[in-house]
């Protein structure tokens, strides 16, 4: 029996110019919407016995409006009968032709017959309902289908295949234990019958917090293997900044000129460099100025230098007044790498360090690999077999499973009882729980499928 007995529907392909336009529709009713509109024949309406098709087949036929008497369009529909399908409910897949047109009338006909447009996640939030995945493998589909590498490609797969929840599983499986244990020893209290050392206990919870505290930590990287490495192009004004970025985008994507203060707002694009994703801003000229737009962009563009994870400091080899950038000296050292611009015109000679041209490309492959190798250490830590975190949501619900552990640690070495010590790591467990849906509550379910894609 499902939770929402309505009939939802949603494109589940791009809508546009294209050869087919999947439409899906899920419900446990959609089968008996599908046989008002699905006919054999495309001159008149002769409907087709929808009951005797097997579940996982194709049907070749044609969409009708029978209100009007008009042929939509040819399709084939693909059903999957309750519980094998996505949602564990009836599903039906209408594939039409592409097209924005043909998309609007299957519209206007299934939302005149009653269905509901799904909203962004609803399909997966009904698998989640349905039991045919938990909350960690529902949120990776919608990382699978933004993952733009293969690093980001292989942690959401893993996320979705449940390795991750099952690793997620016997860290609670041994939280339920201690508790079940400590509980049971209550009841032969008057026994006097230990059955948990105390010691023994304690190793077991520091050995359990430090375990939790290592996995946050790897979301440092899991980050940024899921959004990508933020990397900020900094510098005075007119050093090349603007140029370089063009030169990684491959493309004229900002201005470039001789006039300080161009680039007035920071430009952001995706580039995928060796493998890696990376965010490639493009900062405003950090200049002290009375142009109230110049300087909103300098305060957006300092923001942005706070949320880099790699700084490229651009400075002109043609221009010692270029050197030193201010906004830089608060980044930490091993964030920054220092690039000497404008090698081609330079006549001072040889410079140590990073000397490229943005104009004539000289050398900036060295840059390229030396912004890979940093991206690559910023990472370093997670082998194909790690576990990692890629999820801010299961972080926190790691740190907060992590203070309780620590009460627990209190409990036991204050000789706590041990209803407070089981109280402390239920609450912990409860955490734990969380993650793959366990203890979720709806404002935690609306939260995660509101950032999901219509369709999915
Ligand atoms: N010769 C030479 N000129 C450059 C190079 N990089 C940038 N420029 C020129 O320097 C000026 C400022 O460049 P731009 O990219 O707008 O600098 P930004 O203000 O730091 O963004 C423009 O006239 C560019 O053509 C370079 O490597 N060599
Ligand atoms: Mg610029």
């Amino acid at each position: 029996m499902s939770f929402d007995n309505r009939i939802i529907f949603a494109p589940a392909t791009l809508v546009g110019e294209s050869g087919i336009t999947v439409v899906r529709l899920s419900g446990n009713d959609s089968f008996q919407l599908i046989k008002k509109v699905l006919s054999k024949k495309p001159q008149e309406f002769a409907p087709v016995h929808i009951e005797s098709l097997v579940s996982h087949t194709a049907q070749h036929g044609y969409l009708f409006d029978i209100s009007t008497n008009e042929l939509i369009d040819e399709v084939v529909i693909t059903l999957f009968r309750a519980p094998n399908s996505y949602t564990g409910e009836d599903v039906v897949e209408i594939s039409s032709h592409g097209g924005s047109y043909i998309y609007r009338k299957i519209n206007n006909l299934l939302s005149s017959l009653g269905a509901d447009h799904a909203e962004p996640g609803e399909f997966s939030k009904r698998a989640y309902m349905n039991g045919k995945m938990d909350l960690a493998q529902t949120e990776a589909v919608a990382d699978l289908i933004k993952a733009k590498t293969e690093q980001a490609n292989l942690l959401a797969k893993k996320q979705l295949t449940g390795e991750f929840s099952n690793k997620i599983k016997s860290l609670r499986e041994e939280l339920i234990n201690y508790c079940s244990l400590l509980e049971l020893e209550l009841d032969f209290s008057e026994e006097g019958i230990d059955l948990v050392e105390r010691d023994e206990l304690l190793k077991k919870i520091n050995k359990l917090i430090s375990r939790f505290t290592d996995l946050t930590r790897t979301y440092e990287s899991g980050k940024i293997i899921k959004n990508g490495v933020n990397l900020a192009i900094v510098g005075k004004p007119n050093v090349g900044k603007s140029s370089i970025f063009n030169y990684f985008l491959n493309e004229s994507r900002a201005i470039v000129s001789e006039i300080p203060g161009t680039t007035r707002d920071f430009l952001q694009e995706p580039l995928i460099l060796g493998g890696i994703q990376f965010n490639v801003i493009d900062t405003a000229g950090i200049r002290k100025t009375i142009d109230t737009v110049e300087e909103e962009g300098v305060r957006r563009s300092k923001l942005k230098i706070g949320e880099s994870d790699i700084v490229l400091e651009i400075e002109d080899l043609t221009d010692p007044g270029s050197i030193g950038d201010e906004f830089v000296k608060d980044v930490p050292k091993e964030k920054v790498i220092k690039v000497h611009n404008k090698v081609d015109i330079s006549t001072s000679g040889k410079h140590a360090g990073l000397c490229v041209s943005a104009k004539t490309g000289e050398s900036m492959e060295f840059l390229e690999l030396e912004i890979i190798n940093r991206a690559k250490s910023l990472t370093h830590s997670t082998k194909s077999s790690d576990m990692i975190i890629t999820n801010e949501r299961h972080r926190d619900c790691l740190l907060k499973s992590c203070e309780y552990l620590v009460n627990a640690k209190e409990q036991i070495q204050k000789g706590g009882g041990n209803e407070l010590i089981s109280f402390e790591i239920r609450a912990a467990m409860d955490s734990v729980s969380e993650i793959i849906g366990k203890t979720a509550n709806v404002d935690i379910l609306n939260n995660i499928f509101t950032k999901f894609c219509i369709g999915k």
